[in-house]
């Protein structure tokens, strides 16, 4: 839809109408978070895009099926005794469970609200939007570290489980979702929804004082974890999952303006001013991942050389590169899943910095997937191993590519009007949903 591709949509918007509410009804179980950030999050964007004039779909028939699969949906929430969430829904029966830890994820229950909450706002059930928003409302006065949280939480108590903090698998879209949802709701900023904006605001000065170092010898600053809690050690491990986290810290402190505008404007704070640096900071430490390997393609988990650590671990391979000392590649981490994270800061440091430099860095990374993950018979695939040429193909192409990388390098190549970030929210797989309460509503 955003590239006028109608034709293309025609069909699928035919095979949602045809086929998905079958597909809903089906035996079977689904994860609540994927379920709702792919398949829902898709609807809705699809809904909006739909009645700005676009007449290959029709808004009515996508917004009674996002109706359909929310109110399934929500029985994740009815089930549980607590605000938080169960982990799987049983579309068809109607029945949700716990994961067999008895676990949620802390990132997955937070990372629901941006879907949920348009859900409520076109279909004028409020329902959905204060489910969802229980959980951060929760959450809120629970106990964290600096502003960060352990990556599990138990529906049963409704307490945090565990200590581990990161902001790589379990934990990235919980910080990603505080400034998203306070941003979405435009009306609600000062009032009620402060809160959130809040919880960021203490959350990235917690990461900027526990989890930012810096790698030796040549001091690329990294996002680091701490899998013991605050008394335990620093772990220099840093998935490539965490570089979401350059772009929605630009995007959090100039707004979506760019950085010029908010600078003349004298709009940032000492905050947003030290959020914009280590957002900088950290694209360059995800492009390097990159740069780093033979291939020109991140591996999934890079480690960082600090001081007495990690000293002669393996290499990414590119010898010309100057931090192949600074990053090591474990064996098991040197797969690629053709991930969306460092695109997608490239896009907003692009638009929000201006600098042509993250085009550049762009336009790299698309060229090493278009050379080793296209598939000669369709598609492109995950690889196995980053750091050797040709590297070893796996068989499997995720949604996320489609949904997230491809669209990410779209917009970075192209005009900052087509979904303009003061106007439009990305959710965490890059479908746009629009800022409620704007002036003009789009
Ligand atoms: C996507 O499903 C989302 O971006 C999610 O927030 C994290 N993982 C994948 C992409 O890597």
């Amino acid at each position: 839809m955003i590239m006028g591709e109608n034709d293309i949509v025609k069909e699928a918007s035919s095979w949602i109408e045809k086929n998905l509410v079958s597909r809903i009804n089906e035996r079977g179980q689904v994860n609540l978070f994927e379920t709702t950030i792919r398949v829902l999050g898709g609807l809705l964007s699809a809904y909006h895009l739909s009645i700005g004039g676009n007449n290959s779909t029709n808004p009515e028939m996508l917004l009674e099926i996002s109706k359909v699969l929310g109110d399934r949906l929500l029985l994740a929430f009815s089930s549980s005794s607590t605000p938080i969430p169960f982990s799987d829904v049983y579309l068809r029966d109607k029945v949700a469970r716990t994961a067999p830890d008895g676990l949620s994820s802390t990132s997955e229950v937070s990372t629901l609200q941006l879907e949920f909450n348009y859900l409520s706002e076109i279909s004028g059930d409020p329902k959905y939007y204060s489910q969802g928003m229980k959980v951060l409302e929760h959450m809120r006065s629970l106990p964290k570290v600096e502003g960060l949280v352990p990556i599990y939480i138990s529906p049963q108590s409704g307490q945090f489980s565990g200590e581990n903090i990161r902001l790589g698998s379990r934990g990235d879209s919980y910080y990603e979702y505080l400034i998203k949802i306070w941003i979405q709701q435009k009306n609600r900023r000062d009032t009620d929804l402060k809160y959130l904006y809040e919880m960021y605001t203490e959350a990235m000065r917690g990461v900027r004082h526990r989890l930012v170092r810096k790698s030796i010898p040549k001091g690329l600053v990294f996002v680091g974890e701490l899998p013991y809690g605050s008394q335990g050690d620093f772990s220099p491990k840093m998935d490539h999952l965490v570089c979401f986290l350059p772009g929605t810290l630009a995007l959090g402190a100039t707004k979506g303006m760019t950085k010029k505008k908010a600078i003349e404007s004298n709009l940032l704070s000492n905050d947003d001013i030290e959020n914009l640096k280590l957002a900088e900071d950290l694209a360059k430490t995800c492009f390097e991942m990159y740069e780093v390997t033979s291939t020109g393609l991140a591996p999934e988990i890079a480690y960082f050389q600090i001081k007495g650590e990690n000293e002669n671990g393996p290499h990414g391979g590119n010898t010309s590169s100057e931090y192949l000392n600074d990053i090591v590649i474990k064996h098991l981490d040197r797969h690629n899943l053709l991930r969306p994270e460092t695109v997608e800061s490239l896009m907003y440091l692009h638009r929000i910095t201006e600098d042509p430099k993250y085009r550049e860095w762009g336009w790299q990374i698309f060229e090493a997937f278009e050379k080793y993950t296209k598939v000669e018979s369709g598609g492109y695939t995950s690889l196995d191993d980053v750091t050797s040429v040709p590297p070893p193909k796996r068989d499997k192409m995720e949604t996320f590519f489609l949904g997230e990388t491809l669209k990410y390098l779209y917009l970075l190549f192209g005009e900052n009007d087509v979904l303009p970030l003061d106007k439009y929210v990305f959710n965490t797989e890059a479908h746009p949903l629009p800022i409620i309460g704007l002036v003009d509503e789009i």
